[in-house]
């Protein structure tokens, strides 16, 4: 098999998590991936694309999906078998601070030559403190790194020298520290491809498809993303994505969105291939009311079928919706309102009413909207252990004010596991009323392998204690289930075994107190022993159900003859000349 000029490596949250007792509890509840955050970034898809369109090679290992799999999965045995220019391990997502920098030990164990290059909105943030780890060699920092990387890799394959290499930190001679500023920022994303049909080919290429795969059920629920940006227009307080992180970390002052026809054309592609739901990541009226209308009107063109999911960050209008309606047979929609209390929502960033709100799911329910997701948060400024309650209450009248539609699913889960790095609170937490008990990389590495998330959590705030939000969280989550299963948004034989997995966890978070209160070490970790295979159940699915997460979609979910017919084509071809442009 010819030797791949980048391997890019996704590790799991905690190495190694088959064998760690942890209750990560409902950290991950709410995103496809699994508590260990099996997913890999976005990016590697378009640097994979970018590098291999610009004459480099690229595979993809989702070793965390691997290693979910199957027990007997050896990792060590599949990196000493490896062969390349360079290994990539992303540290986008600080959760991840445990699993990458172990399997970063593992490759440099067995290739020690070979550099390592990390990359990611963690990696970013905190390179300083990353460079210094013996097994990091490169850390390619900012939100765009196709071009940097590929600059990189170049030399390395080279032999020369990186100073050059704008976006980049690196030991120089071995030891001393440098770091080329972030000069490296398109003002948009026209110059990446979202294109799946790289990793089709990668798939047969390498023999690998699990290790290809995004998240470990995404064979059965083959959801895709449609990227309208990177960055973010708006200002929430409790986001390391926000404009100001943006600004400050990423040195991006201003969103970098693609163009709504490459936007719309990306679906196509995905539509060409698969019948699965596809994710449009952005709220697409960002960049104005014009790019928006454009994108709905060649969505329209292109004839789009498959479930297209929005996420909006304020509620869309009437007028807005009902384009909405006319593009697209099947639509669903999600808003992150935080809390139902204004105050606490407005404290966040988020400026709007509930009013607003509810005429948006009223309007959007009346015009084909297929589900209407609301997410609620706790961990939040200002929320009290009774305004987590009192959300509850709030779906409950709101379920009334619709008459009971099922297609309203509400959510709830923790700020968790860590207020992001690079957010407005995370840097000033004093003046937004949190403290926080890890500050640095090394804090929160270490923080990963504690025996629950309430030990591992980096933060808590004066209106609510850890305890408190642990236990009012499993409390709410209770509630809404309860209530999702009264309006029959859940089915009854569903509601009842998450009743009976959330009673549980919260007896089992009890007994995790317990244990850690045991003063000898050998018997607090045999104890902790003995719960891992019940800890490993209630970290999944514990204030809901994964699958009622997903957004409706049809029984078989891929389009094989065309699939095959990417398979054959001429490589590039059709990506070459729509790019032309935009090279
Ligand atoms: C879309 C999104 C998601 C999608 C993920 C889609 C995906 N597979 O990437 C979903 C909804 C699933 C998600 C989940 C989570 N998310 Co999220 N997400 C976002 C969001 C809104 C946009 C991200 C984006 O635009 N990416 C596009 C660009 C910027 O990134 P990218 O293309 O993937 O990667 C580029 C660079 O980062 C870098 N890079 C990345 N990896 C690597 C590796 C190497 C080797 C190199 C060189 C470079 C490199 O190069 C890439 C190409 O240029 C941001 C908020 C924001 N405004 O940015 C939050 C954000 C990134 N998420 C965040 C968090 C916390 C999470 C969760 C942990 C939440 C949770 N507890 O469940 C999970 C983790 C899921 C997992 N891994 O399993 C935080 C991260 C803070 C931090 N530093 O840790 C953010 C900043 C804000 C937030 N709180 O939501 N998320
Ligand atoms: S939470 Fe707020 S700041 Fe962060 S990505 Fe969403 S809308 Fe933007």
């Amino acid at each position: 098999m010819a030797k791949p000029d980048l391997i890019l490596l996704h590790a799991p949250s905690v190495y190694d998590f088959r064998k760690i007792s942890i209750m990560y509890g409902p950290v991950s509840d709410v995103v496809p991936s699994g508590p260990i955050f099996e997913m890999y970034p976005i990016g590697f898809a378009t640097i994979a694309e970018y590098l291999e369109r610009h004459g480099l090679s690229v595979r993809i290992i989702n070793i965390a999906v691997r290693m979910m799999k199957s027990s007997r999965f050896d990792v060590e045995k599949l990196i000493r078998s490896l062969n390349t220019h360079a290994f990539g391990i992303d540290l986008h997502w600080l959760p991840h601070a445990h699993g990458s920098l172990e399997i970063a030990k593992i490759v440099k164990k067995h290739h020690p030559h070979i550099p390592i290059i990390f990359g990611g909105f963690s990696a970013t943030y905190f390179h300083e403190e990353l460079i210094r780890y013996p097994e990091v060699d490169f850390v390619v920092k900012g939100d765009s790194t196709e071009e940097p990387l590929r600059l990189l890799i170049e030399c390395i394959k080279k032999g020369g020298n990186p100073e050059a290499i704008p976006n980049l930190t690196w030991k120089d001679g071995g030891e001393e520290v440098r770091s080329n500023p972030i000069t490296y920022v398109p003002d948009d994303i026209n110059h990446i491809n979202l294109d799946y049909s790289h990793a089709m080919r990668s798939v047969v290429k390498y023999q690998d498809l699990v290790g290809h795969v995004p998240f470990e059920n995404w064979l059965k629920y083959p959801i895709t993303a449609a990227l309208t940006c990177r960055g973010c227009t708006r200002n929430c307080v409790t986001c390391g994505g926000s404009a100001t992180t943006f600004r400050k970390i990423f040195k991006r002052n201003r969103t970098a969105f693609r163009d709504p026809e490459l936007l719309a054309r990306d679906i196509e592609t995905v539509q060409r291939h698969l019948k699965g739901p596809i994710f449009v990541v952005g709220d697409v009226r960002q960049a104005g009311d014009d790019y928006a209308h454009k994108f709905l009107s060649e969505l329209k063109k292109h004839r789009i079928t498959n479930q297209v999911a929005f996420e909006f960050f304020t509620p869309p209008p009437e007028d807005f919706l009902a384009s909405l309606k006319e593009a697209l047979p099947h639509y669903s929609i999600e808003i992150s309102m935080e809390s139902h209390d204004e105050e606490v929502r407005r404290t966040i960033g988020k400026i709007y009413s509930n009013e607003a709100v509810e005429a948006s799911i009223k309007y959007a329910l009346n015009n084909g909207c297929e589900r209407f997701d609301l997410y609620f948060m706790t961990g939040l400024p200002k929320q009290t252990t009774q305004s987590v309650l009192d959300t509850v209450e709030y779906c409950n009248q709101l379920y009334g004010k619709i008459d009971g539609d099922k297609r309203l699913l509400p959510f709830i889960s923790p700020m968790a596991p860590f207020l992001d790095p690079g957010s407005q609170i995370f840097e000033n937490p004093d003046s937004y009323g949190y403290s926080l008990s890890c500050k640095t990389l090394e804090e929160h590495r270490q923080a990963l392998t504690r025996p629950s998330w309430k030990y591992i959590l980096n933060y808590e705030t004066k209106w609510m204690t850890r305890n408190e939000q642990v236990e009012r969280t499993y409390q709410a989550a209770l509630g809404l289930n309860r209530l999702k299963a009264k309006y029959g948004a859940v089915d009854f034989r569903t509601a009842q075994e998450t009743e009976v997995r959330i009673l549980r966890a919260q007896e089992v978070m009890k007994k995790i107190d317990d244990i850690v209160s045991i003063e000898d070490e050998v018997v607090r970790e045999r104890r902790l022993r003995e719960l891992k295979r019940e800890l490993d159940k209630l970290s999944v699915s514990t204030v809901c159900e994964k699958r009622e997460l997903e957004w409706p979609t049809q029984v078989f979910n891929f389009r094989v003859l065309n699939i095959i017919r990417t398979l054959l084509a001429p490589k590039f071809a059709r990506a070459n000349s729509s790019h032309a442009k935009n090279k």
